[in-house]
């Protein structure tokens, strides 16, 4: 493997080797010999953390001796991936890597293999943070990624044998973890519960109970910058000796009561992708670590000072809020400035309104947090105080900016009433400086639509940071072969840093042998999943057929029910004879997602579209022309092996309901078709390569909002077009349940009489621009030529780009030292 572009470090392969043998002797203990290849993956991580740590020092010094603000990535997710091959790549030691591992007598693949993937996140959410904390630090930003370090990540998706999803616990630090560094010397307490008393005019928490959450460190090595920033994720600890005199007495549950509650703050990564929950455990998580990064941020820009002078906190870090979650830092910082350092109010209020930015990631209403005040009151009731103050503070601005008071009422931080809410997107908006969406087409509608008061009132707080992804993990890691072509063409690896450079290769595909290049590189890629797929999961892809993917979290909105109905109405044509054999091109659907464990719906859809798997799959008559897959338990590593070997991506989700994606990017990026909405990024991916090289269909947001107005029925699209009737009708039939007519009966009601994602309505557009979609790929030098302008146009589409538009009109900050 010498694809290897990165700026190289002076280590050779033999001295690397060397240095895996002794972190095999001194840190496992075990000789080459006795090692397996898990000690060698522990001992390469060991290894690579001690070429960083220099790095990382200097950069920690540097941020806190400069004088250029940092940046505090606050999120309940860090979707990271595998760290091995990331961090080989950005201390330059992935050639020596490779060589090292086989002279030490080991298979790299099982190396790389012995790495357990971390499953912080939900989806979108979270890996758009860990895409974002490598930009930082790869643009020699200092910058903290603060979060949590969950026991147990996303669960492990399995399907049993009726095709249902089952969850399995992820108990991912049951495996060795050589990458965090555990930091008992500077936990932070953390409290919670009690009371508010005055003392001496002044009020005083009086807090039940505390938590210690200890830190663990994650090194954040940039590319070519010779940068390392921090990911610090919080555990939770109890303060609690358990009791003894219980224990003694065998009653071993009851003894460590308190410690388990404590623990039980960082066990679990929130589940819920549908809606947010009012469960005291999600509020307990999110001022966990929201609070001691707080702290933690002033113990290290103020070190060992007793009495800091806080009014410079903004020029040292500014804290963006991810989504929703840690939005109850904003009242937890005026704690700390008003109650344990004693500015007054308006003091205060202006250093916290400089320091938090929120970005939104939704645009679905019921999926902004809101919580109860009386639940917030029993865990924080310190802080409810403050959000009540903050409330009072913002209905006497908005009378002096309005005299709509009905506004004025829907826009209230704490609704009035018997059961007062607390909106968690209302505070974050007042109380930071600026909002965005993560698209063109989210902002808009956040301000038109979703935050449409405020963005009247605080027009120039809303704004916009298209997302974008890593070039270095989901170009330069899962696809080496694209990227030596990428720099072939370029005749430089510095696109790697400055992704516009890739709009050099669009004279390329002009260029036949280069476009055919580009198809023999896909073409490998396609062999090499199918190859992953067999070892992986016993599939047998055919890496001669169409791949065609649709990768992301099971949702109603993202639409997974078109895509199945189409599969479905393609099999019954193929079945009826409808298409003759010469008309039929053969093609390879691609399933991967979870579904939130208590979204019904979502989970009967999982069922089905295994079901038609095993259907089809198994049928004599479409063998060779259509087969489905559904590999199970959709993660980063199988994204990275997927993407790369896409023919064609679907981006279908119902227009005005995807936020963004990031998924459509990486697609792109890697050479993929999209056949999509207009909705989320689609729509700037399509400006970007071009309408030409992009397959739209479907209703746009306009449409939608009007359909709904008029009163949207279903069953009259049904009734109009025989395809999507017989598809239904062979859900509702039991052709796919084994004659069992109930089964999909939620998922056939749901369609026929309510469909609220209109998947019914945009069938029809859905499979007729199929055919163009066959027609150009028929054509395979056409087809790669615009593969190839996707790749070539979708440089904006780097998180280095989109961690640009926030240092300039978020941040107002830059790399270190300028
Ligand atoms: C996603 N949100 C958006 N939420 O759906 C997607 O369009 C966007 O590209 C992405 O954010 C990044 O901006 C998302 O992933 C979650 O996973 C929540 C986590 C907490 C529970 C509720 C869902």
């Amino acid at each position: 493997m010498t694809e290897h572009t990165a700026p190289m470090s002076p280590t050779t392969p033999g001295e690397f080797a060397d240095e895996i043998r002794k972190e095999l002797k001194y840190t496992q203990g075990v000789t080459a010999e006795q090692a397996t290849p898990a000690d060698v993956y522990v001992a390469t991580a060991t290894a690579v953390r001690k070429h960083l740590v220099d790095s990382w020092a200097s950069t920690q010094h540097d941020m806190v001796a400069g004088s250029t603000k940092a940046v505090g990535y606050f999120s309940a997710e860090f979707l990271m991936g595998k760290q091995l091959l990331n961090a080989l790549l950005n201390a330059g030691l992935s050639d020596q890597f490779y060589d090292a591992v086989k002279e030490l007598g080991f298979d790299v693949q099982d190396v790389i293999d012995s790495e357990y993937e971390p499953g912080l996140g939900n989806g979108g959410l979270g890996r758009l943070a860990a895409c974002y904390i490598d930009s930082l630090a790869s643009k020699g930003v200092p910058a903290f990624g603060y979060g949590i370090q969950y026991r147990y990540g996303i669960f492990k998706q399995e399907f049993d044998e009726q095709g249902a999803q089952v969850e399995r616990p992820d108990y991912w630090l049951a495996n060795e973890e050589p990458w965090g560094h555990i930091d008992y010397n500077r936990s932070q307490r953390v409290n919670y519960g009690g009371s508010v008393v005055e003392e001496n005019g002044k009020k005083v928490w009086k807090p039940a109970w505390s938590v210690r959450a200890v830190p663990v460190d994650y090194m954040v090595p940039g590319y070519a910058s010779g940068r390392v920033n921090t990911l610090r994720l919080w555990s939770a600890k109890s303060y609690d000796e358990f009791d003894l005199l219980a224990f003694n007495k065998s009653e071993y549950v009851d003894a460590v009561k308190p410690q388990v509650a404590a623990e039980n703050i960082s066990k679990i990564l929130y589940p819920e992708d549908s809606t947010p929950q009012g469960k005291a455990l999600r509020l307990e998580q999110q001022y966990f670590f929201v609070a001691a990064s707080i702290q933690d941020a002033i113990r290290v820009f103020y070190p060992g000072e007793e009495n800091p002078d806080l009014t410079t906190f903004p020029s040292k870090i500014c804290f963006q809020l991810n989504d929703t979650h840690p939005v109850i830092g904003i009242p937890e910082l005026m704690r700390v400035l008003i109650d344990e350092y004693g500015y007054d109010w308006d003091t205060a209020w202006s250093i916290t309104n400089k320091s938090f930015n929120y970005t939104c990631h939704t645009l679905l209403p019921e999926a902004l947090e809101v919580w109860s005040a009386k639940l917030i009151g029993e865990l924080l009731p310190r802080h409810l105080e403050i959000i009540n103050k903050i409330n009072e503070q913002f209905v006497a601005e908005l009378g002096t900016k309005t005299n709509d008071s009905a506004k004025i009422d829907r826009m209230r931080i704490v609704t009035d009433g018997e059961d007062p809410q607390v909106h968690m997107a209302y505070l974050a908006t007042y109380g930071g400086l600026h909002v965005n969406g993560v698209a063109a087409l989210h902002s808009q509608l956040l301000k038109d639509v979703t935050l449409r008061d405020f963005s009247d009132v605080y027009g120039d707080k809303f704004t916009n940071v298209t997302n974008g992804v890593t070039p270095r993990r989901f170009i330069r890691i899962a696809n080496p072969r694209l990227s030596a072509l990428i720099t072939e063409g370029l005749g430089t690896d510095r696109w790697l840093s400055d992704l516009d450079m890739l709009e050099g290769l669009v004279p390329l595909a002009k260029d036949d042998e280069f476009v055919k290049k580009f198809a023999a590189v896909k073409q490998a890629n396609k062999v090499a999943f199918s190859n992953y797929a067999k070892r992986e999961y016993d599939f047998d892809i055919d890496p001669n057929t169409m791949v065609n993917s649709m990768i992301k979290r099971l949702h109603e909105y993202k639409r997974q029910s078109l895509k199945i109905l189409s599969v479905i109405s393609q099999y019954a044509d193929i079945k009826s004879g409808k298409v003759s054999a010469d008309d039929i091109l053969p093609r390879t659907v691609v399933f991967g997602a979870k579904a939130a464990p208590g979204y019904k719906m979502a989970k009967l859809t999982i069922q089905l579209i295994n079901n038609v798997a095993r259907v089809v799959n198994n049928d004599p008559d479409v063998k060779g022309k259509l087969a489905v897959y559904y590999p199970w338990n959709y993660n980063i590593r199988l994204a990275q092996h997927l993407i790369p070997a896409t023919d064609l991506d679907e981006q279908i989700s119902q227009a005005g309901k995807e936020a963004s994606g990031t998924g459509n990017m990486k697609f792109a990026l890697n050479g993929a078709m999209t056949v999509g909405t207009l909705d989320g990024a689609n729509v700037e991916i399509r400006e970007r390569v071009g309408a030409e090289n992009f397959f739209l269909f479907g209703m746009t947001v306009d449409e939608v909002e009007a359909l709904y107005a008029k009163g949207y029925e279903p069953k009259s699209y049904y009734e109009a077009d025989p395809r999507l009737k017989q598809a239904v009708d062979m859900v509702a039939d039991g052709t796919f349940s084994e004659g069992d007519k109930g089964l999909y009966e939620p998922l056939v009601t749901d369609w026929l009489n309510k469909d609220y994602f209109m998947t019914l309505a945009d069938f029809s557009a859905y499979m007729d621009i199929q055919g163009e979609i066959e027609t150009l790929y028929r054509e395979p030098l056409e087809w790669s030529r615009k593969a190839l302008l996707n790749v070539a146009n979708s440089g904006f589409f780097s998180s280095d780009r989109a961690i640009d538009d926030y240092l300039r009109d978020i941040w107002e900050t830059g790399p270190l030292g300028e």
